[in-house]
């Protein structure tokens, strides 16, 4: 049987350079874990140049206003927990129609463990008030946007956290063990599990609480999506992820064999919710084969899957396709939603590969 694993190199790949973004390799889909050197890097600005010792957190808008350095927030109560982020923009290179914005392919996403302090601990130091709504998020890195709609000069990058969600937000300071590196957010990211990688702020440096919410650049012009309202369509900021499958093995293009076995392999997520089943389909969507889970299904992480494909025995095109079902009964649709924009890429993305 012809069991391929990625011969790719294992190595970021290049998307955007200043700033720095960078996608990574189809490799990362060997292991449940991706080894931050291959964690995809989204950045809006330059990286900032933090100095830890020098660095503080402040919260805003409680009754107290509260600043933390390093130590103070490592001699708390510490949490780990194991996340997927996945880039609203990820797989956009791969729509039909192409759509604005950094052309991710498929390793726009990665899955690491972090650890640091929950961010509700952090936040009721500040004390907050009772009409109190969403927590402001703001990194240390910021710029001025000269494509329309321009910014008033320079701007932070910034998003806010409803408050309900933010009980399930950590602040970061170790990735896979690790202190953070500088490009993923050095000294202290949010990690808001489930969610699009927009709202993981990087470079934490400032917090404020508000009881309005909060029209950010990167929730409003950016990383929004079109909903309905009372009949209307309105945009809303983007915030928790679909359910998708994608297919790591066989890449687009790739030779396989005739009336052979090919393992088809991939990884698939679900946001908030944790994958079900993926199934597998070589015909087109007319049949649909249940794959293989490889890791136990869990809350805001991937799951990789596998698929023993008994391929044609005649040569020419065939077409793979795979969808994901998630315990909430969410199942990956065959076609792309407009009302996403350009982002959240979440239908079924078929390969065509060539039975030689
Ligand atoms: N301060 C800051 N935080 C940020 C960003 C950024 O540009 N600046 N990019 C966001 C986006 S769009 C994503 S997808 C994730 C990516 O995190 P990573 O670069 O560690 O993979 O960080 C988010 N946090
Ligand atoms: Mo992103």
């Amino acid at each position: 049987m012809n069991v391929k694993s990625s011969t790719e190199a294992a190595e970021l790949i290049p998307r955007q350079s200043d700033p720095e973004n960078e996608e990574s390799p189809p490799s990362i889909f060997d292991r449940f874990l991706t080894p931050a050197e291959l964690f995809y890097v989204r950045n809006h600005f330059e990286t900032p140049r933090i100095d830890g010792r020098e660095w503080r957190l402040t919260v805003e808008g409680g009754a107290r206003r509260v600043e933390f350095d390093m130590t103070a927030l490592r001699s708390m109560e510490r949490a780990t927990l194991t996340a997927t982020l996945e880039c609203a923009g990820n797989s956009r290179a791969l729509l039909e129609e192409k759509a604005k914005g950094v052309q991710w392919a498929l390793g726009a996403v990665g899955t690491a463990e972090w650890t640091g302090v929950w961010l509700a601990d952090v936040l009721e130091r500040a004390e907050p008030a009772g009409g109190v709504k969403e927590v402001i998020l703001e990194g240390a890195d910021r710029g001025a946007i000269d494509e329309e709609p321009k910014t008033p000069g320079e701007i932070a990058f910034a998003r806010s956290i409803p408050l309900e969600k933010a009980r399930d937000v950590l602040l970061a300071w170790a990735m896979n063990g690790e202190d953070l590196p500088e490009r993923h957010g050095y000294p202290l990211r949010a990690i808001v599990p489930g969610w699009y990688g927009m709202a993981s702020v990087k470079w934490l440096r400032r917090m404020a609480l508000v009881e309005q919410p909060f029209q950010g650049y990167f929730q409003t012009f950016e990383y929004s999506r079109w909903v309905e309202m009372a009949g209307y369509r309105s945009l809303a900021p983007l915030h928790a992820g679909e359910v998708k499958a994608e297919i790591a093995a066989p890449a687009a293009g790739e030779a396989i064999g005739a009336g052979t076995t090919y393992r088809v392999r991939g990884a698939a997520w679900a946001g908030e919710s944790a994958i079900q089943t993926v199934e597998v389909s070589a015909n087109g969507g007319g049949a649909w084969d249940q794959a293989q889970l490889l890791d136990r299904p869990a809350r805001y992480c991937w799951t990789r899957w596998q698929y023993d494909w008994r391929t044609p025995s005649g040569r020419g095109r065939a077409t793979l396709m795979a969808r994901a079902r998630d315990a909430s009964g969410r199942v990956q649709p065959l076609e792309r939603n407009k009302l996403e924009r350009s982002y959240a890429v979440s239908h079924v993305l078929p390969v065509d590969v060539m039975i030689t």
